[in-house]
């Protein structure tokens, strides 16, 4: 990778200093940075101290003395959901909105702390009789309605630990995951609305359930989608379980190392990695993140964050995050464009919504429908703008600060993972001066290099792989039931026995101001004629073409040149008609060249109207790879629309 191949991209040259009112107010200050510079670990002691309320105090910041084996505040004791609820009922918010939940067909259902508390407890003391106790596995496998939240803590509230399942996963995913996890209980419901049909989901449990053979003992059901369902032995309704139950529900305290949840993500080979999390430092970390990155006042704004609880933005930034800070925030159960384009912007509009968390994809996809739709709305409250998921490529986001944010509202690019809990790069609101494209710079407290394959340390504005070199609190402490793979795939590749350093999987370069630009995963990195170039970077170049409005890049073998550059775009609808393909493609692949170098050139560019995506929206070049290289078209059953790759297929051939 060449820094003037990345240089050459970024036509944005606009820097957004912040503007004196927001830095008056912000929640961040430039102290966060010395402290955490002068005494990391006394940092963090003091931001848990700060963040959360302790049963029992804790002496001990951290416990590194068998890496990569983390222990944080370990001789300390709390309890996660009275942390979320409890405690600010009992400082006087109780009548505080927690959630403004919409469901997709219009209904809508507003819940207090406090009456979340009582949900909670009902649900905890529901839970609790069906033989649910600290340590036991619930999976959860719901759509985004209030009782997603509810069973989270009130599992939370038992010590006991959740794996959600995010509800468009298949049975067999679903049940491999209740394996793995050795999960007792399953917590559905009958449906959910999705583009304005509902969408069953108690059959794919019932169908992982089937043989009777696995570790699950009950199964409760949240009365939803009203669709009729098969009712086996082991089957409860929710609202018969969990409305009898007592609404007085005492929070035990468990140590801060109790695991609070086990999320399963994919990595390179095939079978999903239960990655674990566990309480005190994950709670401590994700709502210190979600207070300052985003300039969180919890008395006057309303919060919004568009992720499915299914994924880890849902459990740091839906659940964890934002209600251990007595946050108000928007729920939504369905599609961005059911039943109109506008959905969000009327959303936004209806709650009057002043920070927006999202994913760039969406933000192009947006961009693709053109600016009338959000601006038929009045989106004047948004004062704070995220993004997370994949690198937001500059035009994207001027259009995102431009369109949704008056051009005023600062925007947040957050860099983290599943495995690291919480964010862990990104700009603080009010102090950074803002730069598009770049996620920019470690939180406080924590500590990020960009190494070279040989684990030197590389100088900008060279590119390489991004590591943490320090532990930190929502750190993953495993995979579940699998230690040996935790310690293989993230810190073998660059530990020494004097320092353990964590491999992200991602390649990064950073600026010579010290700004940190993602590059994409580096299992995506591709290899032409001896040149490392980033699909990212190409992907990046390609849509900023006025005619484009969203590109995969894949690298294709190649007999001359080891790998070649293969591009997929979608235009924008204003121009799909009016350039053939061959001409768009000859367009395109001029302009890459002049973006970047004739060696980016891609030697295809095919023209279509959809891409394969997973659910969480990242897209799935493995498969655009199998079309590029001319293969049968490998497993698609974690894209969200299985139809896509036929689609394309059919259109290439
Ligand atoms: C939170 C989440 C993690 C991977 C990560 C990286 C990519 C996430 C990003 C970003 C560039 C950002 N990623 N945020 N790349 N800029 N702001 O998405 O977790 O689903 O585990 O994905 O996503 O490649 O390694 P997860």
């Amino acid at each position: 990778m060449t820094s003037n191949s990345i240089d050459s991209l970024l036509h944005e040259e606009r820097r957004f200093p912040p503007s004196p009112d927001f830095t008056e107010g912000s929640v961040a200050s430039p102290a966060l940075y010395e402290q955490a510079k002068a005494d990391r670990l006394a940092f963090w002691a003091d931001r848990a101290r700060e963040q959360l309320h302790w049963h029992t105090p804790f002496t001990q910041t951290l416990d590194w003395s068998n890496p990569p084996f983390a222990k944080w505040f370990a001789d300390g004791t709390l309890n996660v959901a009275y942390n979320c609820l409890d405690r600010h009922v009992l400082a006087g918010n109780g009548d505080r909105v927690a959630i403004h939940w919409e469901g997709e067909p219009g209904d809508t259902r507003t819940l207090t702390y406090a009456e979340l508390t009582s949900e909670v407890s009902k649900a905890a003391n529901a839970l609790a009789a069906l033989g649910i106790g600290q340590g036991d596995r619930v999976a959860i496998y719901l759509p985004v309605i209030p009782e997603a939240v509810i069973a989270m803590l009130a599992v939370a509230r038992l010590g006991a630990v959740h794996s959600v399942v995010f509800g468009g996963f298949s049975a067999e995913s679903l049940r491999s995951r209740i394996d793995d996890a050795s999960a007792k209980l399953v917590i559905t419901a009958d449906g959910g609305w999705r583009k304005g049909k509902v969408f069953p989901l108690k059959p794919a449990v019932d169908a992982a359930l089937a043989d009777n053979a696995s570790t699950v003992e009950h199964v409760l059901v949240v009365r939803r989608g009203e669709n009729d369902v098969q009712w086996n032995e082991r089957d409860l309704w929710w609202h018969e379980v969990v409305s009898s139950a007592s609404a007085e529900h005492e929070a035990e305290a468990f140590e801060a190392e109790n695991p609070l949840f086990i999320l399963y993500t994919s990595g390179t080979t095939g079978k999903p990695k239960g990655i674990l999390h566990t309480s005190g430092g994950y709670l401590t970390q994700a709502s210190f993140t979600h207070k300052n990155v985003f300039d969180l006042h919890p008395e006057k704004d309303v919060y919004w964050c568009t992720a499915d609880v299914g994924w880890i933005t849902g459990h740091s930034y839906v659940v964890y995050g934002p209600l251990a800070n007595g946050a108000t925030q928007v729920l939504y159960e369905g599609t961005p464009d059911t039943p109109h384009p506008g959905r969000w912007w009327e959303i936004i509009e209806k709650y009057g919504v002043t920070i927006f968390y999202t994913a760039p994809t969406a933000i192009r996809s947006f961009m693709k429908l053109g600016r009338e739709i959000p601006d038929g709305f009045d989106l004047s409250s948004i004062r704070v703008l995220g993004s997370v998921g994949e690198p937001i490529n500059p035009e994207a986001w001027i259009w995102y600060r431009d369109v949704i944010g008056a051009g005023k509202a600062p925007i947040v690019d957050t860099w983290w993972q599943t495995e690291t809990g919480a964010i862990m790069i990104s700009a603080l609101p009010g102090i950074t001066t803002l730069k598009p494209g770049s996620a920019q710079v470690p939180i406080p407290g924590i500590k990020i290099d960009i190494l070279g394959e040989d684990g030197t340390r590389v100088d900008p504005p060279q590119g390489g792989l991004l590591v943490v070199s320090e532990p930190w609190p929502s750190m993953l402490r495993g995979i579940w039931g699998d230690p040996e793979r935790f310690a293989d795939t993230y810190w073998s590749r660059f530990s020494t026995p004097e320092a353990y350093k964590y491999f992200a999987g991602d390649g990064a370069h950073v600026d010579a101001d010290g700004d940190i630009w993602l590059l994409g995963r580096v299992d995506d990195v591709m290899n032409v004629s001896g040149h490392r170039l980033s699909t990212t970077e190409i992907e990046s170049a390609l849509v900023s073409h006025p005619i484009v409005a969203e590109a995969a890049v894949v690298g294709a073998a190649d007999e001359q040149t080891g790998q070649a550059v293969v591009a997929f775009v979608i235009l924008r609808s204003e121009h799909a008609d009016a350039q053939t393909p061959d001409e768009a493609s000859t367009l395109l692949r001029a302009h890459v060249a002049s973006a970047i170098g004739a060696i980016a050139r891609p030697r295809q560019v095919f023209v279509v109207t959809e891409l394969p995506k997973t659910r969480s929206g990242k897209i799935m070049r493995r498969l655009l790879q199998d079309v590029a290289e001319g293969r049968e078209v490998g497993d698609t059953t974690t894209l969200a629309d299985t139809a896509v790759m036929q689609i394309i297929s059919d259109k290439l051939k």
